[in-house]
This record gives C-alpha cells, structure tokens and sequence, in this order.
C-alpha cells in the first residue's frame, strides 16, 4: 500500500475504533481526544509494525506473553491442524480431547513437583477466579469451613473478573465497583524501593513478610484459607522481593496450616530465566495459575494447577465440583500450548534466558542506574524495572506521580520501543526469543528516551 492509502485507511480505522470500541483500563474519551489508538498490524520476532509502516521493538512481549515472539508458523500450523481434526469439543460430560490430556501430562511434568491435577479456562482472570472457589470447596470437605478468608497484597494484580480484582490489591480497581468481595483481605507488598525507607533490604523482607502472619492472627488463623501472591509482581512495577520475603512466607503459611498459592501468569514459562517463579525463590506452592505464556499469547488459555493435597481432597470426598467453562481445556488452545512449549523446550529458550541473554541484558540495564533520573534498576532473567526519581538519595518521586513515567513511556513509543510505564517505574519484558544484537538496541532506544524525558524536565 502506498504511504497515501496507509495514512487514509489508518484514519478510517481509528474513527471507527472512537466510536465504537471500549478499550481495557482506558480514559474512552480521553483516547479519543489524543487522536486515537495506534494500530498494530503485524508483527514478527520482536518486532510490531503498525498500521502507518513503523517499526517498533516490542519491549513487553504484548502484554507480558509473547514469550516465543510473533510469527511463529508452527504455532498457527498447530492451531490449523487441530481446527481441522476437532476445532471444538468440551470436557464437562464424560469427555475430553488429546490436546487437553495431553497438555494436562505435560504442565504436570514441567511445573513443581507434587502439582499433579489441571483445570482449564481461558484467562488468568477466570483461573484465579476458579482458585479462589476450589480453595474454599476443599476446606469445606476437609471439615474446615470456616476458613474462608483468602490474603494477598496491596498493588498485587490477580486479573478484572469480581473475585480476581478482590484478591487483587490495586485501590482504583477496588474503587470502581466497592470491591473487594467479603473475605479477601490485603498485606504490605515487599516493594523495598517504594515502601523500605531505611530499612535494610533483607529486614525489610522480614517485615512485609510478617505483615502477612499479623492479619493471619487478627482474622484468627482458624478463619484463613489461602494466601496468594505473584512470585514477583509484574502488573505491580517489577516488584522483586528480597530474598528474605519467600522463606519467611512459606514458614508462616505452613506454621498457621495455609495454602499456599502462586499466581505464575507473568513470572511462568520462563519469564525469569526458570520455568516458573516458584523455581526462581524456591517456592513450594499447594496451587499455582498459569495463562500468558502458555500458548505465548497466540489464544487464550489459562491453567490452575492442583496440588496433591488439596487434589486428593477434591477428588476422593468431592463429589461433582459444580464450576467450569464452555472453553475449558479448548482442543486449539491447548495443541497451540503444546506446540508452544516443544519451541521453548528445543530452542532451549530458558537455559539461554538464565545463561545467556538475560545477564547480558540485565548489564546492559544496570549501565542506566548511571543516568541522572534513574533512581534503581532491578531484574532477572527478562523482566526488569527502571524506576525514574527526582532525587537519587532519597528515592523521591516526581510530583505528580507518573508524570515522568508517561513522558518516557511516550518517548519510548515515539523512538521505537514498548516500555510499558507503571506509575514512574519503567518495566521491561521482552520475547524470551530478544538476541543481544536486539537486546543492544533495546537498551539504545531506552536511553534514548530517558535522556528526552530529562531534558523535558530539566533534569541534567
Ligand atoms: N495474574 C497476573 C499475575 C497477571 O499479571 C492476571 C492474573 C489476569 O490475567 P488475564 O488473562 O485475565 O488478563 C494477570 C494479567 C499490565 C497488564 O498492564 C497486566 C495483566 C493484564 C493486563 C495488563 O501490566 N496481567
């Protein structure tokens, strides 16, 4: 298409996206006023191309999930092939597909061990939705009913349905609608950069680590069902934990006989240089959700893995478990999943994430905490945060928070990279499939547009 025709039928589009397309977590008519949405047309490797020809190096994998990149024709020849054999069939009624059985082996295979049984929806959203039903029905049939309640942390994301932004713990979720739902209740996060002020790292750990076994014993521990948390928040700013944080949890969590849950959309399928996040801290959890990289983002699908004790439960004294969805274990989704995975498992895409490239990008970030707005850089494997300060000692923020973080997230998008800026942490998570050629030109662009963000205000 010539450059002309481009530009008109970019137009076309975005008037017709104005009238009549409701975008997720968006001002509508605030989108609206800027001049619109950019459009994305195709994409291969890292790299998107929108609707008026540029190029842009996709720093955040989609929405945290692109994880074998774009283009990947084994995937789409995967989802045809099963479309042709079986496009649709169900699992509520005595039946299943091979895909679905055969993927249910698979995850039961790569995730920790003791995590043996899957259930299928198609979002994390639905799939943490499930934890939180299949929690309180084992406590039920284990003869505790009371145990109802359910923790998590402020600024932890868990998705948008009712009972996910419940868990959840971000305040204007809550606001939109009085949520949360009764008997889920929220901790400190171990967000030492924002919240640790003098404290020690590891003490801080300790600390919001025990935040979580103070509101155990204010709701009794006898009313407590399950604490749940991101291994790190993504959604959240990159929060990572010290070291400290993890052990000290699980202690709690087994000493007050708490389930113990680990919500992997983000951290699962190699986002950290290990299969899961639960590998990374050495995280024994009894449930675990996974979405996102599953399929790499090609369909939806999202997976609650069970572990033994609470499967062992469900499945000799449950009788009918009376949840599910009509695309639960989906034939497509799930033979995409498993294509998706045989990529990861032979282009060795972990290994080369922890071995290879993601130090090499996480150097490569380390040079910006030189840079004069650049208060902390932290990561692991491919996720990282670069958090943006008026001021390096104190670790103060620009007033008003987020100012700084949209202006570079701009600058990022205009010179040709996604940063994706959360309040003014600028976070990274790029396809697991980056080089360090890309990596390279990545980082370029991102010191790019910092340095355009502090000439904007007047930081030198
Ligand atoms: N848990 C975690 C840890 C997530 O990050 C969900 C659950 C919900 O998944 P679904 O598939 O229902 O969206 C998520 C989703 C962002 C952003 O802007 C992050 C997510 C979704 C949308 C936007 O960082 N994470």
């Amino acid at each position: 298409m010539s450059t002309q025709a481009l530009r008109n039928s970019t137009a076309v589009w975005r008037a017709a996206d104005s009238r009549h397309h409701f975008h997720p977590f968006t001002d509508f008519k605030g989108l609206a006023e800027e001049g619109g949405s950019r459009i994305i047309t195709r994409a291969e490797g890292v790299w998107l191309e929108d609707s008026e020809g540029n190029r842009i190096l996709d720093g955040m994998s989609g929405l945290w999930c692109v994880n074998v990149g774009y283009g990947r024709e084994r995937l789409a020849k995967a989802a045809y092939d099963q479309m042709a054999a079986l496009p649709y069939y169900n699992t509520f009624f005595k039946t299943a597909t091979p895909p679905s059985i055969e993927l249910s082996e698979k995850l039961a295979a790569l995730t920790p061990e003791g995590l043996t049984r899957v259930f299928y929806a198609s979002s994390g959203s639905e799939a943490n939705d499930t934890i939180a039903r299949m929690v309180r029905r084992y406590w039920k049939l284990a003869g505790r009913p009371e145990r109802r309640n359910i923790i998590s942390r402020t600024n932890s994301y868990h998705g948008s349905t009712m009972a996910a932004a419940s868990l959840g713990g971000m305040q204007p979720m809550h606001a939109l609608d009085d949520l949360p739902l009764p008997g889920f209740h929220h901790v400190r996060q171990p967000y030492w950069f924002a919240e640790g002020g003098d404290m020690d790292p590891a003490d801080f750990g300790i600390a919001a680590a025990r935040a979580v076994e103070d509101k155990i014993l204010e709701l009794g521990p006898e009313t407590v069902a399950a604490f749940i948390g991101e291994p790190i928040q993504g959604a959240g700013g990159v929060v990572i934990p010290p070291e400290t944080y993890w052990p000290e949890v699980q202690r709690i969590c087994r000493e007050h006989d708490i389930l113990l849950i680990a919500d992997e959309v983000i951290c699962g399928f190699g986002r950290t240089g290990h299969w899961f996040g639960s590998d990374l801290f050495d995280i024994k959890p009894d449930m675990m959700t996974l979405a996102k990289g599953i399929t790499s983002g090609y369909l939806p699908l999202s997976a609650v893995m069970v572990g033994d004790r609470v499967a062992e439960t469900l499945w000799s004294m449950g009788g009918e478990f009376a949840h599910g969805f009509t695309y639960s274990g989906h034939p497509v989704a799930c033979a995409v999943a498993l294509e998706n995975i045989a990529i990861m498992e032979e282009e060795k895409l972990v290994e080369r994430v922890h071995d290879d490239t993601g130090p090499y990008l996480q150097a490569l970030l380390q040079d910006l905490a030189e840079h004069p707005l650049v208060g902390e850089v932290r990561g692991i494997g491919f996720i990282g945060a670069v958090e943006l300060v008026s001021d390096k000692p104190s670790r103060s923020r620009f007033s008003p928070r987020g100012r700084a973080g949209t202006l570079c997230r701009d600058h990022c998008f205009a010179n040709g990279v996604v940063s994706r800026a959360v309040g003014d942490a600028m976070v990274l998570a790029p396809p697991l499939t980056l080089t360090r050629a890309e990596a390279d030109e990545l980082v370029r662009r991102l010191r790019l547009a910092l340095d355009l963000t502090a000439a904007d205000l007047n930081i030198r």
